[in-house]
């Protein structure tokens, strides 16, 4: 009986060195970068939510030689191989508390470059002769840098690091001096492209979604899946407010799928994940009351109002909502959850759902976009599970025409001075191939593809429309680059050579907000 008892205890001895082991080799030579509890700090956050996109494998690899043109250094040398595989696991294991990020930690985390009024305002030397309103932002995912190129003669003016894993459209200020910039871990960055510096940054979350800058650059919002919050910045990127995502009894919090700028409605729009609500938050000072519960119901009160700047005001549906973006009013929005096979549109006004879309598969509502047809205006949406692109009427919201493509993809666009959209099939084996589309017959005209193979996906029309970029998705030494195409010959123009080049935004069809590209 006793040897028995013994056995028992020894084993727990060891199961627990063996469990402690990881955690003091992880104290050891990762906290100084990645932060003692796990949620980043020079380094990205290393918790199982963060590591989502990254395979063990290769959570392996690193660890072991470490990453090109970064800080991260291998750790081979020092630490053996089942050791490396018993921290790798202990990474993607949930930390013993659960993370917190509070108001303190985000002021806190607040970083100031250069302050307000410090820099001249006016583009610097380096633009003489540019048009500043057909400049580029890349944000290139290989060694996380961002270029700024010239739209006209079609060249890199300048390239700069970002934070870690940049994800989501940057956003820029109406009058396209600003730029901001989201991370994954929740690093909110604005930059100064006149003066061509990071202006200021600050940590809004662990485990961010996108931002949103108010069409005067007065507000930012950021959307988390980690906390569930909803952070309100002001143009500075000093905290203004946090919202904490609670359906309306105040029982279930949810994670915040994208969060929007509606300019034309002075709010932002947001999507939650896990809680059927849109919620709308007014940056109008002058908003009107909200009954309070719309606000909060398990604050009810009959006949209370709460005032409507900065608290949202739910528009309750039956199904949650991934994702989606507006109609050229914004009066509505279509969108859809990742599951559902079908969106639905939504009006911001009467705050309802008024009409179902038939839309397959996974469809990619972010990524959607409108056009004028025979007088109508339809739309579009990339889907990441089918090769297909349902085009739909926005009058009756019928489908007019379901288009096989190659194969799943992600990204959509068209310009107002085009005949074509472009698709790529970057969720399939097709990802080496843009499909075009006329946009009047809705035919198939062509499918490109340049580099067999390479993925080649998120296109941007210059100002013009003339040309159009998009993404060889490659490591620069694999022959990463932006392809140049003439958008009437189809024919290739240049190579910007780019480590894996991402999404590209041109500062004017984003501050006009062109149908043809994401807002
Ligand atoms: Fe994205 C935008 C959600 C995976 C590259 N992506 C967006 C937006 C949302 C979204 C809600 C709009 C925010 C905005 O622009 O402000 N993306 C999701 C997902 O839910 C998904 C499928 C899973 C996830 O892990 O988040 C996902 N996205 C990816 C990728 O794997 C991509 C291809 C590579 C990457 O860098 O992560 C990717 N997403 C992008 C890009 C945009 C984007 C380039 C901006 C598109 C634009 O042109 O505006």
């Amino acid at each position: 009986m006793l040897r028995n008892i013994l056995i028992v205890l020894a084993i727990l001895v060891v199961n627990l060195a063996q469990a402690e082991e990881p955690a003091r080799l992880y104290q050891q030579h990762c906290a100084s970068c990645h932060g003692v509890d796990r949620l980043g700090a020079m380094g990205p956050a290393l918790l199982p939510e963060s590591l989502e996109r990254l395979k063990k494998a290769e959570a392996l690899r690193v660890v072991s030689g470490g990453r090109a043109a970064t800080q991260m250094q291998g750790f081979a040398d020092r630490i053996s191989g089942p050791e490396i595989e018993a921290l790798v696991a202990w990474i993607y294991q949930p930390g013993s508390a659960s993370p917190r990020w509070t108001d303190a930690d985000i002021q806190a985390s607040r970083i100031v470059h250069h302050g307000p009024g410090s820099l001249p305002d006016r583009p610097a030397a380096a633009f003489k002769g540019v048009d500043m309103m057909n400049l580029f932002i890349v944000v290139e995912a290989g060694d996380h840098h961002v270029s700024v190129v010239d739209g006209d003669r079609l060249q890199v003016l300048h390239r700069f690091p970002s934070r870690y894993a940049l994800h989501g459209g940057p956003k820029f200020t109406s009058d396209g001096r600003y730029v901001f910039f989201a991370s994954r871990d929740g690093w909110i960055s604005k930059f100064d492209l006149w003066n061509l510096q990071v202006v200021a940054e600050i940590r809004a979350g662990i485990n961010t979604r996108n931002v949103a800058v108010s069409g005067d650059g007065r507000y930012v919002a950021v959307g988390n899946y980690l906390p569930h919050t909803l952070v309100l910045l002001d143009g500075n990127l000093n905290p203004i407010k946090t919202l904490a995502v609670m359906d309306k009894d105040g029982k279930v919090s949810s994670r915040v799928s994208a969060v929007y700028d509606a300019a034309p409605r002075q709010s932002f729009v947001a999507a939650l994940k896990d809680v059927p609500e849109i919620w709308e938050i007014s940056y109008n000072p002058q908003a009107e009351d909200i009954p309070i519960g719309m606000v909060h119901d398990f604050q009810y009160k009959e006949g209370a109002f709460v005032h409507g700047f900065l608290n949202p005001r739910r528009t309750f549906l039956s199904e949650t909502l991934d994702d989606f973006f507006f109609t050229q009013n914004y009066s509505e929005l279509m969108g859809a959850s990742r599951e559902a096979g079908r969106g639905q549109v939504v009006n911001l006004d009467v705050r309802r759902k008024i009409a179902d879309l038939s839309l397959p598969g996974m469809p990619h509502l972010g990524s959607g976009i409108t056009w004028q047809r025979q007088g109508h205006p339809v739309m579009a949406t990339p889907n990441l599970r089918e090769g297909v692109i349902s085009v739909i009427d926005m009058n009756n919201w019928q489908t007019i025409k379901q288009i096989a493509t190659p194969g799943p993809g992600f990204f959509m666009r068209g310009h107002e001075n085009s005949r074509y959209v472009w698709t790529d099939s970057m969720m399939s084996k097709s990802r080496d191939t843009l499909t075009l589309i006329d946009r009047e017959s809705l035919e198939k005209v062509a499918e490109l593809r340049p580099e067999p193979d390479k993925t080649l996906a998120h296109v941007e029309f210059t100002r013009d429309g003339k040309h159009v970029l998009a993404s060889l998705w490659e490591r620069r030494s694999n022959g990463g680059a932006l392809i140049v195409y003439d958008a009437t010959s189809l024919q290739e123009v240049k190579r910007l050579p780019m480590d894996k080049p991402v999404g590209k935004y041109n500062v004017w069809n984003k501050i006009t907000r062109s149908a043809g590209t994401s807002h």
